[in-house]
């Protein structure tokens, strides 16, 4: 897939600000500060159009960005970690929650985590939940460049004697060096394209 156009276009607080044009949506869900943000814009190869910070919790609602006029990838809130306490955190967990579970749209999930530390407990339970439900999903493990070749041979054979990755697709992920960019991209297409051809 090449990037013609990448646009962002509402950040949903709400259900009634989810956009109505039925447009396949791929979402980025994972723990604050795990590289949501800066996967969409190296995906798209631009640096600001989705805001990064190393505060975490900067993205607090559904961010969505229409890439070539085809897809909607939808940056969720950072889990683990929300600024404006408990109020505003319950409502987004519900909207999140919500749009997780009952999304027409809602194609296929990825689920970030960070290649040097997770999973956590948080990141479990959300691979838990993934496996339980229908959507196709993707693991990415970001900030790979963090990492040296060997000890990220070495955590991938953790994570697989741990049975963690059974039963799922992964990829690793650099922000930074673009690993896994392209795999990740033409992923997002194809399952984006997955069901709209099997209405008739
Ligand atoms: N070295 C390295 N740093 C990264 C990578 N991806 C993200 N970062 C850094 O990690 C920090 C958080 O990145 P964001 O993309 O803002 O994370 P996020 O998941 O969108 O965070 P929230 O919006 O708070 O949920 C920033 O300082 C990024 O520069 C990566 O692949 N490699
Ligand atoms: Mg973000």
């Amino acid at each position: 897939m090449k990037i013609r156009s990448a646009d962002f276009v509402v950040g949903a607080v709400n259900r009634g600000d989810l956009p109505t044009d039925g447009l396949p949506e791929v979402a980025l869900a994972g723990r604050s500060n795990v590289g949501k943000s800066s996967l969409i814009n190296r995906l798209v190869q631009r640096r600001g159009l989705a805001r990064t910070s190393s505060t975490p919790g900067k993205t607090q609602q559904l961010n969505y960005y229409r890439l070539n006029d085809a897809l909607y990838l939808v940056d969720l809130p950072g889990y683990g970690f929300v600024k404006g306490g408990l109020a505003l955190r319950l409502s987004l967990g519900r909207l999140v929650q919500g749009y997780l579970e009952r999304r027409a749209e809602l194609r296929a999930v990825l689920q970030l985590i960070d290649a040097r530390h997770g999973p956590t407990e948080l990141d479990l339970a959300m691979i838990e939940w993934l496996k339980a439900h229908p959507k196709p999903s993707l693991l990415v493990f970001t900030k790979v460049d963090k990492l040296s070749r060997q000890q990220w041979l070495r955590r991938q054979a953790e994570l697989a004697a741990a049975g963690t990755l059974a039963g799922l697709s992964y990829l690793s992920f650099s922000a930074v060096t673009g690993e896994g960019r392209d795999e990740a991209l033409e992923w997002i297409y194809r399952e984006s394209r997955a069901r709209g051809s099997d209405k008739g």
